[in-house]
């Protein structure tokens, strides 16, 4: 039986999201029940997941049905950082490579928020939410119907980081949600900063996406290069797609058990995360075959 999960992503910015987005479609063990997005323009987020699920929709029409709904715009950070607030009006890098609003479906009407209220509820306490983003959603969902913890068998997250002392992005963005989710006591199995920096493409291996015969290849390629842009010398991060990863092949990893908190007080440690090694319901890819993951996951998209 496939994994059902539901995406909840900040698509858009960095290119990993589609990265991640694009293993699912390729993936036949896990189900998708749905994506939410989350972090400022969450309606162009919206967009770009789902041309990904259209362009997916050409082999396999069920895609083309997966709801996509936007989630919270704005966070629920106590110290707003103005280098990263959440702005609705921000055009996210990836716009460039989303399809217009003509060509899609409609987003589904719900927000993100009820979406993952309402799937939850209505399943077999067998659903995964798999965040890739900010966990504003998630946090919202657990403070409005706080039933769905009982509902949700393990969370997985790319968040925080326990090598480096550091805000890592998806925390820094909302470190309260972040906190929310951590201390719910639900089991979270969570791929930190340092494995997807270690899981990276180098050059040779994004200009397979040029080449290949795959649409959705050709399709990341163009997203890779909307990422690129303006950057030099940068080479794409699997840090969401590891998230997917370990749904299929958590022995691409090893893992640490414990108990994870969220730093809120700290005048220069606000949205670090540590980890304490024990009994807990946090586990931690600690280390990465790099060279397996990033190959295992160049087959699946370039179907090699
Ligand atoms: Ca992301």
């Amino acid at each position: 039986m496939p994994t059902k999960i539901i995406l909840d992503t900040d698509i858009g910015d960095d290119v990993d999201d589609a990265l991640a987005l694009a293993l699912i479609c390729a993936s036949p063990e896990v189900e998708l029940l749905g994506v939410t997005t989350v972090f400022g323009n969450v309606q162009a987020r919206a967009r770009q997941a789902q041309t990904i699920l259209q362009l997916a929709a050409a082999e396999n029409p069920s895609f083309g049905k997966i709801p996509v709904a936007a989630g919270c715009s704005a966070t629920l950070a106590s110290r707003k950082n103005q280098s990263i607030a959440a702005d609705a009006k921000h055009v996210p890098a990836q716009a460039v490579v989303s399809w217009n609003q003509e060509r899609l479906p409609a987003i589904d009407p719900r927000h993100g928020i009820d979406f993952l209220i309402q799937t939850i509820m209505a399943g077999r306490g067998d659903i995964v939410p798999v965040t890739i983003g900010a966990i504003t959603n998630l946090a919202m969902a657990l403070v409005k119907e706080p039933a769905i913890a009982t509902k949700i068998p393990r969370i997985v997250s790319m968040a925080g980081e326990f090598r480096t002392p550091m805000a890592e992005w998806n925390i820094k963005c909302d470190p309260e949600a972040a906190s929310i989710v951590f201390s719910s006591g639900l089991p979270m199995d969570i791929i930190p900063w340092h494995i997807g920096r270690t899981a990276r493409l180098v050059e040779t291996q994004t200009a397979q996406f040029a080449t290949s015969n795959v649409p959705m290849a050709r399709y990341l390629g163009e997203a890779v290069g909307a990422w690129r842009a303006g950057k030099t010398d940068v080479e794409p991060a699997l840090f969401d797609p590891m998230a997917i990863a370990l749904l299929i092949e958590p022995a691409l990893f090893e893992w640490k058990q414990g108990q994870v908190r969220v730093e809120l007080r700290g005048e220069d440690t606000y949205g670090y995360t540590t980890f304490k090694e024990g009994p807990g319901p946090h586990r931690i890819a600690w280390n990465v075959d790099r060279d397996r993951a990033v190959h295992w996951y160049l087959q699946r998209v370039l179907r090699q």
